[in-house]
């Protein structure tokens, strides 16, 4: 049977495990990549396995999340860990301002038909030129980098089949704008979405990675094009042509599902507040005056997206409006150069634009939070509630094409209006210069790792009892994202500090949460569908763990935050009946009894509700390996274990 490319991926990287939907699969990583927010977590768990050097063919440890280094040494010291650590064991290192993660591994080191896994759910940015990228919690990053497996549910593969060609004004944003509108934030759970059809060639390799970056807002285990000519070009340009090999679909592949999308019946898209898939076409809310526009993040900062800002400023001699704020941010070192030396940059400047670092910026929440109630337009990929730093800000997510026009009209304005589409044509030869990149010491004895004292020890936890008692400590509704659970922007700074890191929890839902489940001892979280969705940070679980929970009992979880709980020995366990949900209030007592049989012998367990006298099936579906993992009390204890 002819199998398409995620099948080809998964299965010439099958370490054990069948190839059978639903099933878990361990497959080999080739490449790993970490940036500093997840970074300096995932390298002390590295560090304590004991390998002396990374056992995979290319690890990457980028700097690019917190480069402000404001108000204190913490975040400056986390960077020399996190440089010197990467010395002595064989990383790579991308400087601050070398760029944002996944467009600098698109560019300089992503190849065609290997895996990749990186720390941040924007790992799939790489599916743009055929590789399997996938995001996960740093623990798993750094089980790979040890050599070990990585474990996924064998996907279902949905085809994304691509007719016609975008009509001016219309770009790739659009495209993944009105997936999500289709399928949803949870649409992409337990799958991969492939693209294929005649409309892939229409689509350049910048194109491509925007749309599989935003694929992790699908919920989906990653996102893929094929490997062709136009990738073959790509990689040319970047000077790294050896690097690249055909990867296509054979003849008569079969998809569980098919999408079919005409590009030419596309219409500027728009995703207002406060989630990805709240999609509307930018026509139905034309005329909403906009107080900011942020050009950048992973999903929307190549050269190709600047340079369409630029040259419609220029070509229509407009400026920035009087009452926007506009803000870049370049995606990399090599995004910057090259259009600091075209004057794409000067234009921009020109118009009344602010130039920001190569970074990610406002997109997490360092700088430029809205006005209150503010609409902010933003190229970015997550707008949940209050991420940008503003509670009540408004954010809707946009193309390059609709936040230009909304900052020349000062109000959301349909960009079809701003007259001849200024076409931007790929760089024959991108400026390569990997400066910015360290490679690792050639004797890495001499390197000595620097620890400040923001560097606290990783929390532990023992192996899991018997049954587990404690109240609800609070009941929240559906798609809960990692931002509610760990807030980034100014807490980001804690990154490597778990006790302190975890007074933010859910600190935006109730600012008391901390102190009352440290005081009481912990206890359970109750959460509705989705319960997780958005980043990879494992700090979600992590901090918790730190205060206590023991369970988050949820209606459904994010793939990748279930994979943490599970990692840091928290039960994320489902209702057998959702209607349970109703049953269980805010300070009811529970407690989950004979949990070892429960675990092992089957796929439920069950809650005792003490409070209202009523017993609760839930459900775990964890892998065997999961139900043991989950009894020694998370990964570490797990894999200790196993090495004895
Ligand atoms: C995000 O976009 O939410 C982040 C910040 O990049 C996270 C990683 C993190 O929390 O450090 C992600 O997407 O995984
Ligand atoms: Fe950075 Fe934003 Fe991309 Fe996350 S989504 S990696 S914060 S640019």
């Amino acid at each position: 049977m002819g199998k398409n490319v995620a099948q080809k991926l998964i299965d010439s990287h099958l370490v054990s495990g069948d190839a059978q939907q639903g099933k878990e699969v361990n497959i080999r990583i080739d490449q790993t990549l970490t940036q500093d927010a997840t970074g300096t977590m995932a390298y002390l768990q590295f560090e304590a396995m004991g390998v002396p050097k990374v056992r995979t063919k290319l690890s990457v440890s980028y700097v690019d999340h917190n480069t402000l280094q404001y108000g204190g040494f913490e975040n400056a010291d986390d960077h020399r860990f996190l440089q010197t650590l990467a010395s002595k064991y064989g990383i790579y290192f991308s400087r601050p301002g070398n760029g944002i993660c996944h467009q600098v591994h698109l560019e300089r080191f992503g190849v065609p038909g290997q895996t990749l896994l990186g720390s941040d759910s924007h790992t799939p940015t790489s599916g743009g030129i055929g590789m399997l990228a996938i995001g996960a919690g740093g623990l798993d990053v750094a089980v790979a980098m040890g050599g070990g497996a990585f474990s996924l549910t064998y996907p279902k593969v949905v085809l994304v089949n691509l007719k016609g060609k975008l009509k001016p004004w219309v770009s790739a944003k659009d495209v993944i704008l009105e997936i999500l509108r289709r399928l949803t934030v949870k649409g992409g759970v337990g799958k991969v979405i492939e693209y294929g059809g005649e409309g892939v060639k229409s689509l350049s390799v910048p194109e491509r990675a925007t749309i599989t970056n935003m694929g992790a807002e699908l919920g989906a285990t990653t996102s893929v094009f094929p490997s062709d000519d136009i990738t073959k070009e790509f990689l040319a340009a970047q000077g790294r042509e050896t690097d690249w090999t055909e990867l296509k679909a054979d003849d008569g592949a079969k998809y569980d599902e098919t999408i079919d999308l005409d590009l030419s019946k596309l219409e500027p898209m728009i995703a207002r507040p406060h989630m990805p898939d709240a999609v509307c076409k930018v026509s139905e809310i034309e005329g909403m005056k906009v107080d900011q526009v942020c050009v950048g993040s992973c999903t929307n900062s190549s050269y190709r997206d600047l340079m369409l800002v630029s040259e419609t400023f220029k070509k229509g001699g407009f400026k920035v409006h009087p009452e926007v704020s506009m803000t870049i941010s370049p995606g990399s070192k090599q995004v910057l150069d090259m259009i600091s030396l075209n004057k794409g940059l000067s234009h921009m400047i020109e118009a009344g634009a602010r130039i920001l670092e190569a970074t990610c910026g406002p997109c997490i929440g360092n700088g430029q939070s809205p006005p209150s109630a503010g609409v902010s337009l933003r190229t970015f990929n997550r707008n949940f509630e209050g991420r940008s730093g503003t509670k009540d800000g408004k954010v809707f997510l946009c193309s390059p094409e609709t936040a230009v026009a909304a900052a020349i009209y000062g109000v959301i304005t349909d960009p079809r209006k701003l007259g001849k589409y200024p076409k931007v044509k790929a760089p024959a030869k991108f400026l390569v210069d990997d400066s910015m990149v360290v490679p690792p010491a050639k004797d890495p004895s001499k390197v000595s790792i620097a620890r400040g004292p923001n560097i606290k020890e990783l929390p532990k936890q023992g192996a899991l009892p018997e049954s587990l008692k404690g109240k609800v400590l609070i009941k929240l509704g559906d798609n809960i994202t990692t931002d509610h659970i760990t807030p980034a922007g100014t807490w980001l700074k804690y990154r490597s500090n778990v006790p302190k890191y975890s007074e933010s929890v859910f600190s935006a839902i109730d600012a008391k949460f901390h102190e009352k489940a440290k005081a009481i001892g912990g206890g359970f979280v109750l959460g509705g569908e989705n319960y997780g969705q958005g980043s990879s940070r494992e700090h979600a679980a992590l901090c918790p763990m730190y205060l206590g929970v023991k369970a988050i009992i949820a209606k459904s979880f994010a793939r990748i935050h279930k994979d943490n709980l599970v990692n840091f020995g928290i039960l994320p366990l489902t209702f057998e009946n959702a209607a349970d949900y109703d049953g269980i209030e805010d300070g009811d007592e529970l407690e989950l009894v004979n949990l070892k049989n429960g675990l092992t012998s089957g796929d439920t367990v069950t809650l005792k509700n003490i409070t209202r006298g009523r017993d609760i099936n839930l459900k775990h579906g964890y892998s065997p390996r999961q139900v043991e993992t989950i009894l020694a009390g998370g990964t570490l204890n797990y894999t200790t274990a196993k090495a004895k």
